[in-house]
């Protein structure tokens, strides 16, 4: 009897939150986060504009009805968010050589050579994905603002990046407390156009799916501090990989000068360790090398303990799940 009841045990994916197995369920992955959103948030620099939070809305509306498999909405940018965009581009541009990893500043220069990177305009989500497919077979999905950590994750999973679309405030154009095309196409898209960064970040996507809440708080976590926050050692100078800091010049600057606490990248510890989302990071991790933080975390990654294994079928789009007592 003890063996039949083990033997029911062994479908245990049954158990497992709910993921996603096909590309298109990914449709259902819309869990948003308001608390950084400007009709929430009081201290959002757009909270008081009424037209900023229109125009959010609007964009919004794109995201909300899109369907996987649609071609990807176009925005038309205004002169003001054009302006925008040219003030963080310049700012940034102009650092980067000195503080981006190697990685970044390679996909930079491709973006900027052959999908219309500048500071002129924004450049449009439909060319980027279409350049991303290309290169590593990521493509853009839009989302309304902050994702849940469990739905943006399994995402990854399918090699598909949730991005923002709309721009931050104009009178803030140095640092954005949420999401915005400003962090997505700066901060994450140029990594994403390396083949290795783009199989690590798919790799943490395969481990969030259907992992307990306290495993995604921990994958979250982690990615937090390297993806999105990750610094590393390249040539015996520090530089920045993550996204968050290579999309806002206030923070990139702080966290390469002699002011915050660096620790070693190391998983376990770092899975741990809590986190500011509201303000500068008090502590970053400092990874040997670029290489060798997507060793640590793949690793990690891996080790996370499920009763079943998912493998991704490029061909049909969707999950295998195989049971694995
Ligand atoms: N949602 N839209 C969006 N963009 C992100 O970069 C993002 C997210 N949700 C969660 C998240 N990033 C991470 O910080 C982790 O919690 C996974
Ligand atoms: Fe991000």
């Amino acid at each position: 009897l003890k063996r039949v009841a083990e033997d029911v045990r062994s479908v245990p994916e049954d158990k497992a939150p709910w993921f996603p197995r096909q590309i298109k369920d990914l449709d259902r992955c819309n869990i948003l986060i308001t608390k950084f959103h400007p009709d929430m948030d009081q201290d959002h620099p757009g909270y008081n504009d009424p037209e900023y939070r229109r125009r959010r809305a609007f964009i919004s509306e794109l995201a909300f009805r899109y369907k996987q498999g649609d071609p990807l909405p176009v925005v038309e940018y205004t002169e003001e968010e054009v302006s925008t965009w040219r003030e963080v581009y310049q700012k940034l541009r102009g650092v980067y050589p000195s503080l981006a990893c190697r990685q970044f500043l390679d996909g930079l220069q491709q973006l900027e050579k052959e999908c219309g990177y500048g500071e002129e305009r924004v450049p449009q989500l439909r060319d980027v994905s279409a350049f991303l497919t290309e290169r590593t077979g990521f493509q853009l999905r839009p989302v309304a603002g902050l994702l849940s950590a469990r739905d943006f994750l399994a995402s990854l999973a399918f090699r598909v990046f949730q991005c923002t679309q709309y721009i931050r405030h104009s009178s803030a154009p140095m640092h954005s407390p949420e999401p915005d095309c400003c962090h997505e196409l700066l901060g994450h898209i140029p990594m994403l156009a390396d083949k290795e960064f783009a199989q690590f970040s798919q790799e943490i996507g395969l481990a969030s799916l259907g992992a307990s809440d306290e495993d995604i708080e921990k994958l979250s976590t982690l990615y937090w501090f390297t993806v999105e926050f990750g610094l590393c050692k390249q040539n015996g100078a520090v530089k920045a990989y993550g996204a968050g800091l290579l999309s806002s010049y206030g923070e990139l600057v702080y966290a390469l000068s002699n002011k915050p606490e660096y620790k070693a990248f190391n998983p376990e510890e770092t899975a741990v360790q809590p986190y500011q989302d509201q303000t500068y990071q008090p502590i970053y991790f400092l990874s040997e090398s670029f290489e060798d933080a997507k060793v640590k975390l793949r690793k990690y990654s891996k080790s996370i303990k499920r009763p079943f294994a998912v493998r991704y079928d490029p061909f049909t789009c969707s999950m295998e799940v195989l049971d694995q007592p």
